[in-house]
């Protein structure tokens, strides 16, 4: 079987391929990078991953390689994932989220793997945006009430997956995933950027202050590895076409996550909210209801909240003491 992931070089993406060589020695995998991507995270995947250079914008490059590669399965996580950067740059990041899968999609489509090729699409919790406090746990019928432009592509990629299953029978199984975390996950991101900072902080390589963001929010976090293994089951399993969310079904506050964090160190640390990290916009809860994929597939996350947040941790205390590129 031929399986390729765009965002091999991401968080989620190198996971994926860790778990998939893990387990499945029959799998011939490829993965879409930049020529300029970081490569900290696929170090280990050379000559294991057969990797392309794609800008997923180019449609040219896109429609080459999968013409190139005629992949079976399709884990499309590329995107520019971070919020704040879609209010920053909002063009940047409607363009790659929703054209780059407009270009994979056509690419299918044009050299008539449509029968042939399952495509899952990592759409996002945060579509759902603003959500009432009766609303919760989120299930997939909820109203989409997106607060980010990023919110915005991901409904666009959510329902192009819809509108290209419906069109042209596309198999795209369109999982909507709430926040995930772990060891690789990139800085910006919230659980990453406390870790990090207390990592640079024990070492003495940081003032003990720690610079956070809004506290009060609530998000619904399942480790990277749970996430990863039920992408790999949605495209065994789940109906082209349908949504899932997948989800711990759980919720935490970002005050909590960072009382738990704080507590894992022996350094005295001080909180201080930077304007920077608040957001014109903020959804203030997620907390999934991710019945409807567990019944599908039997999935259900294995690793505990609190062994994510230590793996975390060490994973940045590792790479200050070991690499010099932080
Ligand atoms: O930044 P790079 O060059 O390392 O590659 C990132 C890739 N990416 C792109 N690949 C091709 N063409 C583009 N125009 C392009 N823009 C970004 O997407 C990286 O490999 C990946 C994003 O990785 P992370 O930022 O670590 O995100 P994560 O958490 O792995 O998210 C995976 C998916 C995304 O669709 C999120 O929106 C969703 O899950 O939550
Ligand atoms: N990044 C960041 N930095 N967030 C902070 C901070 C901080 O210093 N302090 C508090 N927060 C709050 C944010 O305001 C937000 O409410 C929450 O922590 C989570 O922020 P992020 O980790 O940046 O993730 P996100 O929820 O915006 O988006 C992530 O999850 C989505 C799924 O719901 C990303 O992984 C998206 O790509 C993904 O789709």
């Amino acid at each position: 079987m031929k399986v390729l992931i765009t965002g091999v070089t991401g968080f989620a993406g190198s996971h994926l391929a860790d778990y998939i060589l893990a387990n499945f020695k029959d799998v011939d995998l490829y993965g879409f990078k930049r020529w300029r991507s970081r490569d900290e995270n696929i170090i280990h995947l050379l000559g294991k991953v057969k990797f392309y250079d794609v800008d997923i914008k180019d449609s040219t490059a896109v429609n080459r390689f999968i013409q190139e590669i005629q992949p079976n399965k399709i884990f499309h996580l590329a995107a520019q994932s971070f919020v704040p950067t879609s209010w920053k740059a909002p063009s940047e990041t409607l363009n790659t989220n929703i054209i780059g899968q407009v270009n994979i999609f056509e690419a299918i489509r044009q050299h008539h793997l449509i029968d042939d090729t399952v495509i899952q699409i990592a759409c996002s919790s945060e579509e759902y945006g603003l959500v009432h406090e009766d609303e919760v746990p989120i299930k997939e019928t909820n109203p989409l009430r997106p607060l980010s432009p990023y919110a915005v592509s991901k409904i666009a990629q959510d329902y192009l997956g819809y509108q290209y299953h419906q069109s042209y029978g596309i198999k795209a199984i369109r999982t909507r995933t709430f926040n995930h975390t772990g060891p690789r996950r990139g800085e910006v991101f919230v659980i990453s950027t406390f870790c990090k900072q207390i990592a640079l902080i024990e070492k003495d390589l940081k003032p003990p202050v720690i610079k956070v963001g809004n506290l009060d929010a609530k998000r619904d976090f399942t480790d990277v590895r749970d996430i990863v293994r039920g992408y790999w089951i949605a495209t065994d399993k789940c109906e082209p076409g349908e949504v899932y969310n997948i989800a711990s079904d759980e919720t935490h506050k970002i005050g909590d996550i960072l009382d738990s964090l704080l507590s894992l160190s022996n350094k005295k640390i001080k909180v201080v909210q930077d304007p920077e990290r608040m957001r014109p916009s903020d959804v203030l809860i997620l907390h999934g209801d991710s019945t409807k994929f567990r019944e599908k597939t039997g999935w259900k996350p294995e690793i505990p909240f609190k062994q994510t947040l230590e793996d975390t941790l060490n994973y940045w205390r590792k790479r200050i003491e070991t690499n010099k590129k932080y």
